[in-house]
């Protein structure tokens, strides 16, 4: 098991000419584009470059899943539209060099709420854990008799803390986010979360899928009506727990509609590996690979009704 990859990782972050590198996360890199005058990183603007890595069981692995930078990125861009009425997003070009052609947008380059925005419309996760200790999330009171998976009343804000790289966000209070921002920015912030994720399910429902939470990123811009940008990525598989309509049954732990074929392979005795072991997973064979590429694409074409064509 700890034997050489015999299936190559993905080769990230790539050199773009005419970028730097900034940071790389996850499963996404982060570039400033370099001033043709001056040769300098432009401190205005930013490329965000989603790879085809794939994380599960909190390892990358190592085998890249073909297309699903490019089909979270344009699921992104598709959102970003269907969101515009709600507040204005930070993209500024899909024009990127064609190395990360699909997969990449130029946004502009803000000033980020210090806090991880996230909204919860299914219980599970850290909101069950919280709900389970003290009947609260995010200390909010909800109903008593909720399961793993129950729909809540409405979609709730549980914002979190951002970790640093490697260590998991923790539960933030509402009070630490208005000490953080200010109370209108944290209010405002709140309010735009739930409505995304609303939003999202509202159209989400009608093709199958529901959103179980979604963690979502702002900026700051004076010029926005409401002084707040949404950034990053948005509703997205890898932002968001997606879950199929059809097979959704509260009580357990639902499927998740886009690695449910890696975490059954990973913890059956076919995939050789101990989730307990601390070690990284093997590669993952071609028809696991195949049905999860099968999985992103899928997502966005029913969300979006258009066809994935990369
Ligand atoms: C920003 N990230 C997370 C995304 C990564 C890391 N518009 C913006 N302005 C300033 N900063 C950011 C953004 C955005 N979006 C986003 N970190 C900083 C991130 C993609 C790849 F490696």
């Amino acid at each position: 098991m700890a034997d050489a990859p015999t299936t190559a990782s993905t080769p990230e972050p790539v050199a773009l000419p005419g970028y730097a590198h900034v940071y790389s996360g996850k499963v996404r890199d982060l570039y400033a584009p370099l001033d043709p005058e001056t040769g300098s990183p432009r401190d205005d603007r930013l490329l965000l470059v989603a790879s085809d890595r794939l994380s599960a069981f909190d390892f990358i692995l190592q085998t890249p899943v073909p297309d699903k930078g490019a089909v979270l990125t344009q699921l992104s861009l598709w959102w970003f539209e269907q969101l515009e009425d709600l507040l204005p997003h930070h993209v500024v070009s899909t024009d990127v060099p064609a190395e990360v052609a699909g997969r990449a947008v130029l946004v502009r380059r803000l000033e980020m709420l210090p806090v991880e925005c996230v909204a919860r419309a299914y219980l599970t996760g850290g909101g069950l854990r919280e709900y389970r200790t003290d009947g609260r999330v995010s200390g909010l009171l909800l109903p008593e008799g909720l399961v793993d998976g129950s729909r809540l009343p409405e979609p709730v804000f549980t914002p979190s803390t951002k970790a640093p790289q490697g260590a998991h966000d923790e539960p933030m209070p509402f009070e630490d986010v208005v000490a953080a921002v200010g109370e209108r920015t944290a209010e405002r912030a709140r309010d735009l979360t739930t409505r995304i994720l609303a939003r999202g399910n509202e159209i989400a429902a009608e093709r199958g899928i529901l959103i179980a939470d979604t963690k979502v990123e702002f900026g700051l811009d004076d010029d926005a009506p409401d002084g707040l940008v949404l950034a990053d990525e948005v509703l997205t598989p890898d932002s968001s727990r997606f879950w199929p309509a059809d097979q959704w049954e509260p009580g357990h732990t639902q499927p998740s509609f886009d690695k449910e074929f890696v975490r059954e392979w990973l913890l059956s005795p076919a995939s050789g590996w101990d989730k307990a072991s601390g070690e990284a997973p093997p590669p993952m064979p071609a028809d696991v690979l195949e049905r999860t590429r099968a999985k992103y694409v899928e997502a966005y074409e029913r969300l979006t009704g258009r066809t994935f064509t990369g």
